[in-house]
């Protein structure tokens, strides 16, 4: 008896529905009870047609990705995603995909396997496996290039950027895209009696292999470009180039070759725990919330710098009116001018519409003073990093806002207590501490202070949702959890470099390994100014761990500010491109020589040992005092904050997959040696 799949009869028309809440993932029963329900209907003398389609929002989000990890370890029996899509493919009566919402993976793989698409016009078609370092596995490398050529199908698999269906049409991967009702249109379409047209038999638009090689060849390089270290987007480029090679079956096996590969791998294992990790963090065990948390409609930022412009549009991106105010007129207009400058920047790059552009401006609004606070649900603090001045707001705001508001700050060092001592509701004051550029990065650490209420909580997690950002709960210690570990995986690349280690080859020990950038090269795009305070503060608030000096003190003293002033570890041209400067090394090594410290050869495993267990060790740190709920918490934060290759699952998971045991095995000789920085946390043994 199925029960992933229900069945209708429309006049001679099966509609065959996927209903497999949340998003129609395919798991092998689906599969098993899909190929059979359409090989039922094709042997239903009464039928003359089968649609498929998705019960609920979406078509079929692809293969239920929580199977990948037990299917790479051999916990559960192969499943032969291919011969299913072979079977519905292989229907003799016409098979239909009525396609609404997502189409992706294994969903779009299916509705190739059907010999018609229709779509409605918010649908999206793509192949995003490469996300979670597989390629498709279900024929879609073999299918995707029939419908749409080499040139395209290397593009969708390689990178995993969906297409909305108009743009599918155009590429004629749809035949047809609806205004209205989808699945009436597919059954309509169904009785107009169309041919079986099966995409295995389609060749036209396959090149030959001479020319398939050349383009897999300029994809390849792209991939190493666009996604570097990553092995599956060349995988995804040799499956789709062996479609010009052999028959449709040979393709097949190739993919099945390729696909195995990638499913054996670490990188999928740590981006699959990165797709669930992501999805994990807001739910937060034993939040008690009275009711449905408050609905926030409009929102008010102090402070129109950086930080506080960059919130206030994306408050304004996702439809909700904001006030935005500044002590200084003159800074709130400096603040509106550069908002205005970026969405004229999107709309130049065709990211968005003049209209949407304007209606989005007009959104955010120029406040004098307090003013707007009084109306607002939500209120974001984002002055100047100074504990004093953030308690002055504070009360300012405390006085204006509305009974019921949320009252953030976006600190990232400050304690979230001080600054809910200066108001009367120190229930409804956590930190909502965003990265920069804040329209861009998903990232938000959502920091509960002592008084915090669970229902102030909650209606943060379901703010952070509206603006569709990630947000990971964390404690009220310094830095939270990001920046406090970064700290100590920053103050041991300085300290390296402070014992004879040439700056870029710090840095470029830990981009080689995967990092964005390397330690010291964001000291310079922060600025050495706010390290230098950054570094204050955590001396203050007791990071006794942390050296009290260090030569990166001794760069703002010195002029070098970092890229602001074209000066810092490196020496930033015209264009911001870092070059190793003579200077830097000669004052380094004055530094160092005047305290004594000894000089050495840092081989690139050294550098890369040292400061991968400073940061894995203070994220252990931080799950023993309970700052983290999870340590799937702590990875998001740095594939989302600070640039850690999603591909290596974040520090936590690399910690685990690399062998706790072994790397505690280091910690200790490094405790031994060199003592307390190196305290191993608790976590290791855990
Ligand atoms: C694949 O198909 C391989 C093939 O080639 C064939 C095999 C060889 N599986 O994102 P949301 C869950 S690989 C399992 O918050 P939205 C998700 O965890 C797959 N679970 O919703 C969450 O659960 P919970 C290729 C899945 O509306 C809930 O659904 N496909 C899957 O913001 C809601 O998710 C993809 O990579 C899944 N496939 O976005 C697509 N998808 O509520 C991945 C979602 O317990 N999915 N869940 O936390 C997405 O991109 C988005 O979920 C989607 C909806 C756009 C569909």
């Amino acid at each position: 008896m199925a029960t992933h799949i229900r069945e209708e009869r429309r006049e001679g028309v099966a509609v065959v529905v996927v209903d497999n809440p949340p998003v129609n993932a395919l798991s092998r029963e689906v599969l098993e009870e899909l190929a059979a329900a359409v090989e039922r209907a094709a042997d239903d003398g009464s039928i003359t047609a089968i649609v498929l389609t998705g019960a609920g929002r979406n078509f079929i989000a692809g293969a239920d990705i929580s199977m990948f990890p037990r299917l790479a370890a051999g916990e559960m029996p192969p499943v032969p995603f291919q011969d299913y899509m072979n079977r519905i493919e292989q229907s003799p009566k016409p098979v239909i995909a009525a396609i609404g919402g997502a189409a992706l993976g294994g969903g779009l793989e299916t509705a190739m396997a059907c010999h018609y698409r229709i779509a409605a016009a918010g649908a999206q078609l793509g192949q995003p496996e490469v996300k979670l370092g597989l390629i498709p596995g279900a024929g879609g490398t073999q299918r995707l290039p029939r419908l749409i050529g080499m040139e395209k199908a290397m593009e969708m698999c390689a990178f995993g950027e969906a297409v909305a269906a108009q743009a599918a049409a155009e590429l004629g991967l749809v035949d047809k895209v609806v205004a209205g009702d989808v699945v009436e249109a597919a059954v309509e379409f169904a009785r107009s009696a169309p041919p079986v047209r099966r995409t295995r038999d389609l060749r036209e638009k396959l090149c030959d292999a001479a020319s398939a090689e050349s383009l897999a060849e300029i994809f390849r390089q792209s991939a190493r470009r666009r996604m570097p270290h990553q092995k599956a987007p060349e995988a995804a480029v040799e499956a789709v180039a062996a479609a010009a090679r052999g028959s449709f079956e040979d393709g097949l096996a190739a993919e099945a070759r390729l696909f195995e590969a990638c499913l054996k791998g670490e990188q999928s294992r740590a981006l699959i725990h990165v797709f669930f990790a992501e999805r994990a963090t807001a739910k937060i065990p034993g939040l008690k919330a009275a009711g449905a948390p408050k609905e926030i409609r409009r929102a008010a930022v102090a402070g129109a710098g950086t930080m506080g412009s960059g919130i206030a549009m994306c408050f304004a991106n996702a439809g909700i009116d904001v006030w935005l105010s500044d002590a200084s007129r003159e800074a709130l207009e400096r603040g509106l001018a550069g908002i205005r400058k970026q969405y004229e920047a999107a709309v130049r790059k065709g990211k968005m519409s003049g209209e949407e552009a304007e209606r989005r401006m007009e959104r955010i609004r120029a406040a004098e003073g307090m003013e707007g606070v009084a109306e607002a649900d939500v209120v974001v603090e984002a002055v100047f990093e100074d504990p004093e001045v953030k308690r002055v707001v504070f009360r300012l705001i405390d006085a204006a806002a509305p009974q019921g508001a949320l009252l953030a700050t976006n600190t990232s060092t400050l304690d979230i207590d001080g600054i809910a001592a200066a108001t009367k509701r120190p229930e409804s004051v956590l930190g909502l501490h965003f990265f920069s550029p804040a329209p861009v990065m998903r990232l938000v650490e959502v920091v509960r202070g002592r008084a915090t209420s669970d229902e102030a909580m909650a209606a943060a997690l379901e703010l952070a949702k509206r603006l569709k950002k990630i947000p990971v709960a964390a404690g009220n210690c310094f830095g939270f959890i990001g920046n406090r570990m970064f700290l100590p995986y920053r103050t041991q690349a300085v300290a390296i470099a402070e014992q004879g280690g040439e700056p870029d080859r710090i840095d470029a020990a830990l981009t080689s390994w995967g990092w964005a950038m390397g330690p010291l090269a964001v000291g310079d795009l922060i600025g050495h100014d706010v390290w230098l305070m950054i570094r204050q503060e955590a001396l203050r608030r007791g990071a006794g761990h942390i050296p009290v000096s260090a030569f990166e003190d001794e760069l703002p003293r010195l002029g070098r500010l970092g890229q602001k002033n074209g000066f810092g570890w490196y020496r930033y041209d015209e264009n911001r491109r870092g070059h190793p400067d003579g200077e830097l090394i000669r004052v380094l090594r004055e530094y160092a020589a005047a305290r004594g410290f000894e000089q050495r050869e840092w081989t690139v495993e050294q550098i890369r040992e040292r400061t991968l267990l400073a940061l894995v060790n203070e994220g252990a740190r931080i799950l023993d005092e309970g700052m983290a709920l999870r340590a799937a918490d702590i990875d998001v934060v740095f594939v989302h904050g600070f640039g850690f290759p999603g591909w290596r699952g974040g520090p936590m998971h690399w910690a685990e997959a690399a062998g706790k045991a072994k790397l505690l095995d280091r910690l200790e000789a490094l405790y031994d040696e060199e003592g307390p920085f190196w305290k191993p946390a608790a976590w290791w043994r855990s």
